[in-house]
């Protein structure tokens, strides 16, 4: 499958950011636009990599090596979706090669991103141009505000791109967030999902586990795993996060479905979303990793939750899961409008799968990940690439003519980690972004490859 949609992107898209599989053209209307930034190619490298591509990632390296810059282009681009992506994907290949070409295009994003972060609170602008580094907020979140899931999704990359070149600023951008996010007043615990970067306050009282919150979450609990569990200020925000959700969001179905429900004010909107799919995996892994009084319950939510998204899809006669589901006294785990049926090639779902298979060993979780499988083999393959869908409940339903690059970094890389042993990156030794780059835990991965502390000349001697 990879090799499938790497080659085609490579026939008709090279060095563009996606592939139109159904035109056999570049996708340009994504977020990257029509830039040359070869989003397919940095997001997908690390998959190749670790799938033992060589050809194919010696291509993807080349490329970069000699192609792949943000200067002299003046594009507007989305700080979290270039973090998560771009320097999400360098990170890693850095610390799986040792490189040196990946740190300096890791740090050369990065610094493009800098200026969205000078604002009276630090909490950084959604948008940056990287010319003019003019950097502004969209125009339809909540009164100028930022987004949690955008802003709060930034700390794993920054704080291991200042371990590895040496340099402190970019951790010191991170940590700033974590303060203004620390201290500010929680709502009943929550944290909305908009916060504006001027005045420091909260915009709407929208909740989610999924679009605009979700990520947030797991830079919590990952930031702490990925600091060999030292960096306690991240798990107890994470640990009192939790506490509020569950009291608060988490329910269960008439019919025994667990699900972690969007919150609006102080109603409940008994819809989750594909995005929220991921949590499964992560109540599970912050269960693993702490035995507290909540382990054997949080425990029981992450199967819970993964097992609700499994229902959301054989629930669907392609057996893929549409893009939200709601529960009300006529369905359940079931998309009821028309703009939620599409399935765009995600992974939080299979993410799940994988996170609950190394936890647990559960047959079933290879099982519904080969169901998966099957399902993409059947309708979303296309003689030239994989394609999302318009309709998840229709036999055969239309495709929407785009592989997306997170297929290759994300989807493909996590179907194939589910059927790999526990000793290809152990979750001891590695952390995943929220773009399933895997980065290295400081004190347990050799390969982590911090940068030496040069003694002051005084000392030296
Ligand atoms: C990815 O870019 C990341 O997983 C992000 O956190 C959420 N959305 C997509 C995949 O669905």
């Amino acid at each position: 499958m990879m090799e499938h949609a790497w080659r085609n992107y490579k026939l008709y898209a090279w060095g563009k950011n996606e592939l139109r599989p159904l035109s056999q053209r570049p996708h340009s209307g994504s977020i990257f636009g029509s830039y040359d930034l070869g989003a397919t190619i940095v997001d997908g490298l690390d998959t190749l990599y670790i799938m033992g591509l060589e050809n194919e990632y010696r291509e993807g390296r080349d490329w970069i090596e000699r192609k792949f810059t943000l200067d002299n282009i003046s594009a507007e681009l989305s700080v979290f979706e270039t973090n998560i992506r771009f320097v999400g994907g360098m990170l890693t290949l850095y610390a799986f090669t040792g490189d040196p070409l990946y740190k300096e295009k890791a740090q050369h994003v990065a610094d493009k991103l800098l200026p969205a972060f000078q604002t009276p609170t630090g909490i950084p602008y959604a948008l940056v141009n990287t010319k003019s580094g003019v950097a502004k907020n969209y125009g339809w979140a909540s009164g100028g505000s930022s987004i949690l899931s955008e802003f709060g999704t930034l700390h794993l990359e920054f704080a291991y791109l200042s371990d590895i070149t040496g340099n402190p600023l970019y951790r010191e951008r991170v940590q700033t967030i974590r303060q203004v996010l620390k201290e500010i007043e929680k709502p009943k615990g929550l944290y909305p999902n908009f916060l504006n970067p001027k005045t420091g306050k909260w915009g709407q009282l929208h909740m989610s586990l999924g679009a605009l919150g979700d990520s947030y979450y797991e830079y919590l609990l990952k930031a702490w795993l990925q600091s060999g569990q030292t960096d306690e200020e991240a798990r107890e925000m994470y640990d009192e996060a939790m506490v509020a959700i569950m009291d608060k969001m988490v329910r269960t179905s008439p019919n025994g479905l667990t699900y972690v429900s969007d919150l609006k004010f102080d109603r409940l909107e008994h819809k989750m979303d594909h995005l929220a799919c991921f949590s499964g995996g992560l109540f599970a892994l912050g269960a693993a990793t702490r035995q507290n009084e909540h382990r054997d319950k949080y425990m029981e939510v992450g199967k819970g939750i993964t097992n609700t998204c499994h229902e959301s899809y054989i629930r669907a006669p392609t057996q893929l899961g549409p893009e939200a589901f709601r529960f009300s006294d006529a369905v359940e785990a079931r998309a009821l409008r028309s703009q939620e049926k599409y399935y765009i090639l995600r992974p939080e779902t299979f993410e799940s799968y994988f996170v609950l298979w190394r936890l647990t060993h559960d047959q079933k979780y290879r099982d519904w990940g080969w169901e998966a499988v099957l399902a993409l083999e059947k309708h979303c393959r296309t003689p030239h690439g994989y394609c999302g869908l318009r309709n998840v409940y229709q036999q055969e339903p239309q495709k929407d003519d785009v592989q997306q690059s997170f297929f290759l970094a994300e989807t493909l890389k996590y179907l194939y980690l589910l059927f790999s042993d526990d000793s290809v990156l152990p979750l001891d030794e590695w952390v995943f972004n929220t773009e399933a780059h895997p980065l290295p835990i400081k004190g347990a991965n050799q390969y982590y490859r911090q940068a030496p502390v040069t003694l002051p000349v005084s000392n030296a001697s």
